[in-house]
């Protein structure tokens, strides 16, 4: 998706100077975490079971019979996003499967109906807020429980639980415009009864024949309630209205490798993504990330201009499991001694060649330019492209060390000397003040 295909065409009238001013606590902030949490934690073998195993509206009703996350305590949530240096969080307040976990007014469908017996987002924000993490809702458009949506192409489940490619048939008796309704009131009470929300991460279409798109959701409408309901507001992309320039605040790079992120340079983007495949709690997922795989997202979505969103699944008790906490606690030790490689930086300026082995990020208001070394050399020897006389000063980012650097005999690089013992981090950050 891009929107440029017809730059003319806008819903609201901000101009680019007063986007940019409204988004740039998110560009400067880069890392957030994601939080997919419902009834499918209890399933824990990913959060589009009930779809994958065609399991019926009536089957999955024991799920919400047997909530109780009891250990559910968004202050020790908030506690470890922000040890991460996470500066945003964004929670499925409703996922798919269509389990609201807030309070809502138009559904019975809820926690508070469950033995949670608690509004489990009004906590989550409470909580996070009190530790000056910034607001995300992750709200679901498709939803696999409400009786009027339509089944479609992408979303085959009937009822009974059988595949029928006759949607007509189907559907038959459902009225779209009572889900559409529904779904647009629950954006509002999100908007609402929770006080100022940073981010709203609308899921997601899939127009053509049998798909759903910004006609079906009310998209124009419902983004114009949302501007008004929210004027600070971020939204995602996902919908369906890319053919406006302003349809879109970020462009959403979901589970892709660092490789792929170059791409969105000179876009607003976010990727998100998951420690170990699955968004929702997957007990038996074997294939976590490890360390140096998300330090290499983080750096690598910095090093290109976009931010990253680090998603946790937790448990159907409602906590974050061991591996997801180690993995939040390796990000804390980073970040505790790197981060300032990452807020407020974006990619290096043209003439800054990439060292072998590393990856360059940037902050222009300070000037500093950072080495993210990712393989550190044997021999100490750093060589920088085409830094002559660019350089005033050099040090390790994690303890202001100085580091002696000189001119090579071509005259134009520079040789950064590292010492033997590579300072205790998996990146070690080099930090350059620039002339
Ligand atoms: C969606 C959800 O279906 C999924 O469960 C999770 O919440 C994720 C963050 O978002 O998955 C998508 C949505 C869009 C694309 C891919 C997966 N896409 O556009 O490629």
């Amino acid at each position: 998706t891009t929107a440029s295909v017809n730059a003319q065409k806008r819903i609201g009238n901000e101009t680019p100077e007063q986007k940019e001013k409204r988004m740039a606590w998110w560009t400067q902030d880069r890392f957030g975490m994601f939080i997919h949490w419902g009834l499918y934690a209890q399933l824990a073998r990913h959060e589009w079971v009930k779809q994958h195993e065609r399991i019926t509206t009536d089957s999955y009703q024991k799920y919400f019979d047997n909530f109780n996350p009891d250990k559910f305590d968004p202050k020790k949530w908030a506690k470890e996003a922000k040890a991460a240096g996470m500066k945003y969080a964004v929670l499925t307040t409703k996922h798919h499967e269509g389990f609201c976990l807030f309070d809502s007014q138009y559904t019975n469908y809820k926690a508070t109906k469950t033995a949670a017996k608690r509004d489990l987002v009004r906590e989550f924000v409470d909580a996070f807020r009190a530790e000056g993490i910034k607001i995300g809702f992750y709200y679901s458009l498709i939803d696999w429980h409400h009786p009027d949506f339509t089944i479609d192409a992408l979303h085959p489940q009937r009822l009974d639980g059988t595949q029928n490619p006759d949607y007509a048939a189907v559907n038959k008796g459902k009225d779209w415009n009572r889900y559409k309704q529904y779904m647009h009131n629950q954006i509002k009470e999100l908007l609402t009864k929770y006080g100022k929300i940073d981010i709203l991460w609308l899921d997601f279409s899939y127009p053509g024949k049998n798909g759903k798109g910004k006609d079906d959701w009310g998209s124009v409408e419902l983004l114009k309630m949302i501007r008004k309901l929210q004027p600070g507001i971020v939204v995602d992309n996902r919908l369906n209205l890319d053919e406006y320039a302003d349809g879109e605040d970020f462009v959403t790079p979901e589970q892709v490798s660092p490789k792929e992120l170059a791409q969105y340079r000179g876009k607003t983007w976010e990727t998100c993504q998951t420690f170990s495949g699955s968004w929702g709690y997957f007990r038996d997922e074997n294939t976590w990330k490890t360390h140096r795989q998300l330090l290499d997202l983080l750096i690598t979505s910095v090093a290109n201009g976009g931010n990253l969103i680090l998603n946790v699944g937790p448990t159907a008790r409602g906590e974050f499991d061991h591996r997801a906490t180690n993995a939040l606690d390796s990000m804390s030790y980073w970040m505790h001694a790197n981060s300032k490689a990452i807020y407020n930086c974006t990619y290096a300026p043209v003439g800054f060649n990439v060292p072998e082995h590393t990856k360059l990020t940037y902050n222009p208001k300070t000037k500093r330019l950072y080495v993210h070394v990712f393989d550190y050399p044997a021999d100490g020897k750093l060589i920088l492209p085409a830094y002559q006389g660019k350089i005033k000063y050099a040090q390790f980012l994690n303890d202001s060390s100085e580091l002696m650097y000189k001119q090579v005999a071509n005259g134009v690089d520079v040789e950064l000397i590292l010492p033997k013992n590579k300072p205790n981090y998996e990146i070690p950050v080099v930090e350059l003040m620039l002339q």
